[in-house]
């Protein structure tokens, strides 16, 4: 067991980013088996969950003449436009199957209001708007972060540079996460968490 200030952070192990999902990331589902197995070792677990209303403002479809991947400005700044993804409640939202859920702690769901998109697990894409983790670590003790999942050039990315912003000891397992990887995406993200003094393993 790590010791007990020291949480593992699963970010979006959903279908809609595993093969055959709509916004599926290469090989995502191949990391099931290594979160689970890690996820028992932790004192703390936490899962995220995209989490969108229907129409929400990240999905291209509500921008007509724009599609998926393209960027546009919105008032919180830069948004790169995705296909329709992880609805409430739909089954693209819902965990890998595979995904030993039982384990979670405290489950965080985000990117729910639809004027704006939430990336990391600790604040909105205007970067100051809270989810409340960061209350929840604090208040439970927590110092250190390990970070998996789905997926590293986004999600993973924006969580583990937050964390490090905030002051948490933050860790990526590159092995145990998966990218989208467009329009060099995964080397920017590698150099954004490296200054911000994210180690990746
Ligand atoms: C994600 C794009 C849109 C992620 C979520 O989990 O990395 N990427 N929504
Ligand atoms: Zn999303």
């Amino acid at each position: 067991m790590r010791d007990p200030d020291h949480a593992l952070l699963v970010i979006d192990v959903q279908n809609d980013f595993c093969p055959g999902g709509a916004l599926a990331v290469p090989g995502g589902d191949q990391i099931v088996p290594g979160i689970n197995a890690l996820m028992a070792e932790f004192p703390a677990v936490v899962l995220t969950q995209d989490w969108h209303p229907a129409g929400h403002s990240s999905f291209a479809s509500e921008h007509p003449g724009h599609d998926p991947l393209s960027v546009i400005e919105m008032p919180y700044g830069m948004q790169v436009l995705w296909p329709d993804h992880c609805i409430q409640g739909s089954p693209g939202a819902e965990f890998h199957p595979d995904l030993d859920v039982d384990c979670a702690d405290l489950i965080v769901r985000k990117g729910f209001r639809r004027e704006i998109d939430s990336y990391s697990a600790f604040f909105e894409n205007d970067r100051e708007t809270p989810t409340g983790l960061e209350g929840y670590l604090r208040t439970r003790g927590i110092a250190r972060l390990t970070l998996v999942g789905l997926a590293t050039d986004f999600c993973v990315n924006y969580s583990a540079v937050d964390a490090a912003r905030l002051g948490f000891d933050v860790e990526v397992i590159d092995g145990l996460s998966r990218a989208i990887d467009a329009n060099g995406s995964l080397e920017e993200a590698r150099e954004a968490m490296a200054d911000a003094g994210v180690v990746l393993a």
